[in-house]
């Protein structure tokens, strides 16, 4: 998996991307006919006006490193699990979850919207996913084997195997005795699961093997486990403008974070150490847009 590219061409090839995302989004907005003017108010809120798009673009461009053929199908399996990570979003900054009343650099869903409406919003953007994925078939040529696949990936993660037992873990992870092992457990639930899924969906629709499936899973796990790190660190390091949200959250409400545990400094030679692996595993050259890309979290933090 490689490709030369330029510091111009990888930001073009981002800013393509992260357009093509959004449009598709507000297509898949736009053709939710019963929806009311206060869903879709709160869904174009919440999905078109903010976020890195990480998780869309890892899949899309698993995709293209493997050699996929399908962008358009991959386009619509990008933005369905970029419409499960925001229902996550605005679930997460919940009174009852985090309470958080500031996301993607505004107010939260539920302090725009009220509670009820958010958890409404919510739900919408997990159930859309998965329509997203389901309807596959209807607007592209693809069998229903690969939407099965597809399907079993994604609840996988998003389910009691990813989103829901990291979270769970996480509300009560101030009574957890601290050590790396609870960490770690904790960031692949909640964090790399979900971006592991991502990435193996590109591979799903690139049509890789099973072999070249599997370093695309693990390669996912190691990414998703930095950037829960990378995150942690930035809580502790960003003030609130740039990071979107309310800095020292984790710190205030006494959460387990790598930070916490091992300190700062570790903390990022360990997210540049598991990016590093990651490549590894896809075989990605320093040069190539996926190796790239994943370079990025790390320096976020510089
Ligand atoms: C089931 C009620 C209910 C709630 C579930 C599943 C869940 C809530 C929360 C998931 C846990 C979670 C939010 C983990 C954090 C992962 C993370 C680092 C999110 C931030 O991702 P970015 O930085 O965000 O990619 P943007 O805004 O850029 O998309």
């Amino acid at each position: 998996m490689s490709s030369e590219v330029s510091d111009r061409n990888f930001q073009e090839t981002i800013d393509s991307d992260r357009r093509q995302i959004h449009t598709r989004l507000a297509g898949i907005i736009d053709a939710q006919s019963h929806a009311t003017d206060d869903i879709r108010e709160a869904l174009r809120y919440t999905l078109l006006d903010g976020g890195k798009r990480f998780r869309p673009l890892l899949c899309l461009w698993v995709h293209d490193a493997v050699g996929g053929s399908r962008r358009p199908v991959c386009l619509d399996t990008a933005c369905a699990i970029e419409c499960l990570h925001t229902y996550s979003l605005v679930h997460d900054d919940l009174p009852c979850m985090d309470d958080d009343d500031q996301r993607r650099g505004k107010p939260s869903a539920h302090v725009r919207f009220g509670e009820a409406m958010a958890v409404l919003a919510g739900d919408a953007l997990l159930t859309l996913c998965f329509e997203v994925l389901a309807t596959l078939g209807d607007r592209h040529r693809v069998g229903d084997r690969l939407v099965v696949e597809l399907l079993k990936v994604v609840s996988g993660a998003a389910g009691t195997g990813g989103l829901i037992t990291g979270q769970s873990l996480d509300l009560v992870s101030d009574r957890l005795t601290p050590s790396e092992e609870v960490v770690e457990v904790i960031h692949r639930r909640k964090t790399a699961a979900l971006i592991s899924a991502a990435m193996e969906a590109g591979a799903i629709v690139g049509e890789a093997d099973e072999g070249h499936r599997l370093h695309v899973r693990r390669a996912g796990i190691l990414v998703g486990q930095a950037f829960q790190i990378v995150d942690d660190v930035l809580d502790v390091e960003t003030d609130g403008d740039t990071l979107g949200k309310t800095p020292g959250k984790d710190v205030k409400d006494g959460k387990l974070t790598y930070p916490s545990v091992v300190g700062i400094e570790p903390s990022k030679r360990r997210a540049a150490e598991l990016v590093g692996r990651a490549k590894g595993e896809l075989g990605t050259d320093e040069g190539a847009p996926l190796g790239a890309l994943m370079d990025m979290l790390v320096t976020r933090l510089h």
